[in-house]
């Protein structure tokens, strides 16, 4: 009974993710990229694994049978999902293996890691041949440690990605996502000192506005005792601290700051430097708490004027990875008026926080736990939990991240309530100065045309999401507006989802599905009826672009788009989008009141 014990407690405790902690700011630091053309095979029979593709092996002599040539092979570019990228990859789920070469001048004295954005959803990965390690979950970072494996000179790195959905995994089988393959975000080497500033948390004392309480965290053989300042230059803040036996400096310091906020997203240059490592950071600096069923930012309540979206490449399509992409999402939702938006369904790139950081947009980011999961797998628990910490790892040092979301509409049952239950507790144990949410969508009847939702989740967390799809899914177009909602909580509420699909330039009568004129008239009635819930602390429509779903084949209109957006997947502006733009410029024009 006691080792059964034992091995459950080890099932439960194991990371998924073998590679080490994150490290932190990568674009701060001395590092090589790895994007560009890759070599790739298409392992659709999974020989690659027992064929020691990773060797990557050359016939020695004639009469050598090497089967696989990764010189001779196509390749793919990185970063990227394979399926907008070759045709015959478009419905492709399984593993394919990519091969790139690359030279090396080493350094003494140094370290370095090979850090990975994102593979959707499964690395194996290999230097030289060796195995680093390997990762679970599509939208998280993740590195290793190569400074053993890499050579002075030439070098050759594989990674197994592999995309096969699994019934325990996160997400699960299904989604209305698309399930884009691949390297999807940047691969970069950093090379650091032997001893290196791995990670930091700098941001205000939870519940404070002029106390900056943070970390600084050492890895290598030097790290403990050792000095480390930090610099915040514009805010007259110059201070030290020493490490402990673990290498982690904590400090406090008072400081007179002004506070980021939409209005004002103002980022102070950081400065934290230790032994032989220095690196700079933006960090904006900001309370986030909620009062009864309001969100106050800085102490004052505010309306959190959203929109949804995922991480879906405008113009080009296929998943979004640019900085470029991630400023015309954005803007378009800076022109819809928004100071907030909820970045759907999983950790977004890197590049779309810290620009969110610099145009003072809110965010509400997510793990991919998604619709019914394996609730009762420990390694679908372990898997979630890792995904999490990953996701407030990275950023755990951006103003603009307000909500860290558990969960989407996750169905109701003691098993669900028991895994997001441990999710919670680890999000507060991790993270105590943001606000835990999750988008719930089991709004019970309490009458006509009225609904409650009191779904036990909810006190677990600090904001309830709502997602309802009244006038589309459930109910009459025409009876919307009268909806009413019950919220059996004293929380602050956010409208997470409700929409209507009609493709740009498909016109009609307003009660016709799939036109325009039906879509703006159920933006028109939701705002009215939502307007209306006591509790309401914001709303993020679905969804602010068009994006792909193979869940979505209806030939002629959706052509396997989800076509909720309100812009095309090429930018056109449907009728709704100035449905929801009138209403957020009325809403900025009238502040919430003070209690
Ligand atoms: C939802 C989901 C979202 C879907 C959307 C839809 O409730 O949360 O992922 O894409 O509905 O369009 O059905």
């Amino acid at each position: 009974m006691r080792s059964l014990l034992a091995l459950l407690f080890l099932a439960l405790t194991a990371p998924i993710a073998l590679s080490a902690p994150l490290i932190q700011n990568v674009a701060a630091r001395k590092t090589t990229s790895l994007n560009g053309p890759w070599h790739i095979i298409i392992d659709p029979l999974e020989t690659g694994l027992g064929a020691k593709w990773y060797l990557n092996r050359k016939p020695k002599d004639k009469s050598d049978l090497v089967e696989y040539d990764f010189d001779a092979s196509e390749t793919l570019n990185v970063p990227g999902d394979w399926n907008t990228q070759k045709e015959k990859l478009f419905f492709y789920e399984g593993p394919i293996w990519y091969e790139r070469a690359f030279t090396y001048s080493k350094h003494d004295h140094t370290r370095v890691f090979a850090y990975f954005g994102a593979v959707n959803y499964r690395a194996r990965v290999y230097l030289n041949g060796e195995p680093l390690g390997e990762h679970e979950g599509g939208f998280t970072p993740f590195d290793f440690e190569i400074t053993q494996q890499l050579h002075d000179g030439e070098n050759f790195i594989v990674v197994e990605a592999n995309n096969q959905r699994r019934q325990d995994a996160i997400p699960a089988l299904r989604t209305d996502w698309w399930n884009y393959g691949g390297i999807t975000r940047d691969v970069t080497l950093i090379e650091t000192p032997e001893t290196f500033i791995r990670d930091y948390w700098i941001q205000l004392a939870k519940g404070s506005r002029n106390q900056i309480d943070g970390w600084v965290q050492l890895d290598g053989e030097h790290s403990a005792q050792q000095p480390v300042s930090i610099d915040i230059p514009d805010a007259g803040i110059k201070t030290a601290a020493t490490t402990d036996a673990e290498g982690r400096a904590t400090f406090h310091v008072s400081a007179k700051l002004q506070l980021w906020s939409p209005k004002n997203p103002k980022l102070y240059d950081v400065r934290i430097s230790s032994g032989a490592d220095t690196l700079r950071d933006a960090i904006g600096f900001r309370t986030i708490e909620t009062r009864g069923s309001q969100i106050l930012l800085n102490g004052e309540p505010i309306f959190l004027r959203g929109i949804a979206l995922h991480e879906e490449a405008p113009m080009r399509g296929g998943r979004a990875y640019t900085e470029q992409d991630a400023e015309t999402l954005l803007h378009w939702a800076r022109e819809l008026d928004c100071n907030f938006v909820r970045l759907a369904h999983y950790p977004h790139n890197e590049y779309e926080i810290r620009l969110a950081d610099r145009m003072g947009l809110l965010v509400w980011s997510e793990i991919p736990v998604y619709w019914d999961i394996d609730w009762t797998n420990p390694q679908t628990l372990a898997n979630a939990r890792s995904q999490l910490q990953e996701m407030i790892a990275r950023d755990h040092n951006r103003a603009a991240i307000i909500l860290w979301s558990l969960s989407n509409e996750t169905p109701v049952k003691p098993e669900r309530l028991t895994f997001l239950r441990e999710l919670s507790e680890d999000t507060r144990r991790t993270d105590p100065t943001r606000l835990v949410t999750s988008a719930l969508n089991s709004a019970e009847s309490d009458g006509p045309d009225r609904h409650i939702l009191k779904d036990p989740l909810g006190e677990y967390l600090d904001v309830l999401g709502l997602n309802q799809y009244y006038g589309w899914y459930q109910g009459r177009l025409e009876d919307t507006d009268r909806q009413q909602w019950t919220i059996a909580y004293d929380k602050p509420l956010i409208i997470s989802e409700f929409g209507a699909g009609a493709p740009f330039g498909r016109h009609g009568e307003e009660a016709a599905r799939w036109t325009e004129e039906y879509q703006a008239s159920l933006f028109t009635r939701q705002l009215a009826a939502v307007s209306k819930i006591p509790q309401l602390a914001g709303i993020t429509p679905w969804v602010l672009m068009d994006f792909r779903s193979a869940r979505r084949p209806l030939p002629g209109i959706q052509d396997f788009f989800n076509r909720k957006g309100l812009l095309s997947p090429t930018g056109q502006k449907k009728q709704a989008f100035f449905v929801l733009q009138k209403y957020y410029q009325e809403k900025e024009s009238q502040p919430p009141s003070k209690p």
